[in-house]
């Protein structure tokens, strides 16, 4: 591969970050990586029933994440979604309570099915199993904060098989009537289980679809992560001039099956997959880094190795804790009005 010469001058502060911030970037992007790796391997041991993971979505996770403020602006994730909660603030630790279903598990007490994230600190709303319910759910906060004259930013994130549910055109359709402050953030992987995006609709760009709502709309390149980070960073800044939603499409790749329970072997081909290997978005980070002189080799291996460690301390940590009591069964299903407000779903 030919490599530019090193220019590190003023490259954090044109993407607008700072050198820690895009070093950060790749160490959220690794430790994401791992923990997705993890959590299959886990379910092929028989240790864990059920995994849905997001490797390939690293960049468009993580470089939208850092556009956000954690804990003030509001946050509906899907299920690939551990690189956005990762950079958001929680924990691998917490992230493999989760997924363990401890009782400790801060998201839902371990009483919810994997990757349903809801963190009240961090401003992270529960989600349900069907595909695209958080749009609506989207719209209606970004309302709300508008209503209270806060200026907050509401992002749902899907993939581009949620576009195709009622709810999705729901969403979008009413936060731009009103003008909302709201991220529409499709991680658009060309697939929803076994269908590929040609099968789920008549365009080539999800992001085309803005217009038909009255609504601005961007592709970005889902694998560079400062792309996906700009882009974000300005529907955010957008939002908060009241100039209303935004939906972002982000072309990426999954790396793995849909799920645990999935072959892709059935329905795409090895070559697609070799093809997008080599577009990796942890290697091209790490390049774009070691081309500019941010990070050097022998970094970016220790950077590894801590990302490693950090994620087999998650699982120890996670495995030697209790699992829930029978009783909490019963918790969270109804609500609970000494609950309101509280920091926590334990
Ligand atoms: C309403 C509804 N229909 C079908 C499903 C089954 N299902 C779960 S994930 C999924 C694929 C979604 O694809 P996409 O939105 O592109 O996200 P991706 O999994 O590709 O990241 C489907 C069909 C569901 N959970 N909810």
């Amino acid at each position: 591969m030919v490599r530019t010469p090193p220019r590190s001058e003023g490259v954090a502060a044109h993407v607008g970050l700072t050198d820690a911030q895009l070093r950060d970037m790749y160490y959220h992007m690794l430790v994401s990586r791992q923990l997705n790796d993890r959590m299959m391997i886990l379910n092929r041991q028989g240790r864990a029933a059920f995994a849905v993971t997001g490797q390939g979505h690293e960049a468009c996770q993580v470089g939208s994440a850092y556009a956000l403020r954690p804990g003030k602006d509001w946050v509906l994730p899907y299920y690939r979604d551990v690189g956005v909660v990762l950079a958001l603030g929680m924990s691998a630790r917490e992230i493999m309570l989760h997924f363990l279903a401890r009782a400790d598990d801060p998201n839902s007490g371990g009483r919810q099915m994997p990757n349903h994230w809801s963190y009240p600190r961090l401003r992270i709303i529960t989600r349900g199993s069907p595909v695209g319910t958080q749009m609506p759910h989207a719209a209606g906060i970004a309302l709300a904060s508008k209503m209270r004259g806060e200026d907050d930013v509401t992002i749902a994130y899907f993939g581009e098989g949620a576009t195709s549910q009622g709810d999705f055109h729901e969403g979008l359709n009413f936060a731009a009537i009103h003008k909302l402050p709201c991220i529409f953030f499709c991680e658009n992987n060309g697939y929803a289980i076994t269908e590929s995006a040609e099968k789920e609709m008549p365009i080539k760009n999800v992001a085309d679809r803005a217009r038909g709502y009255g609504l601005r709309g961007h592709t970005v390149d889902g694998n560079d992560v400062t792309a996906v980070y700009q882009t974000t960073r300005m529907a955010v800044e957008d939002c908060r001039r009241g100039r209303g939603p935004v939906l972002i499409e982000a072309k990426t790749y999954r790396l793995v099956p849909h799920s645990s329970s999935d072959d892709d072997r059935r329905y795409r081909t090895r070559e697609e997959l070799a093809e997008w290997i080599k577009r990796d978005p942890l290697d091209r980070h790490r390049l774009y880094l070691e081309e500019h002189g941010l990070l050097t080799s022998a970094e970016a291996e220790e950077y590894k190795a801590r990302a490693e460690a950090e994620v087999r301390d998650a699982l120890a940590y996670a495995e030697a804790q209790p699992e829930p009591e029978p009783e909490s069964v019963y918790r969270h299903v109804f609500f609970e009005p000494e609950s309101a407000g509280g920091g926590g779903a334990r």
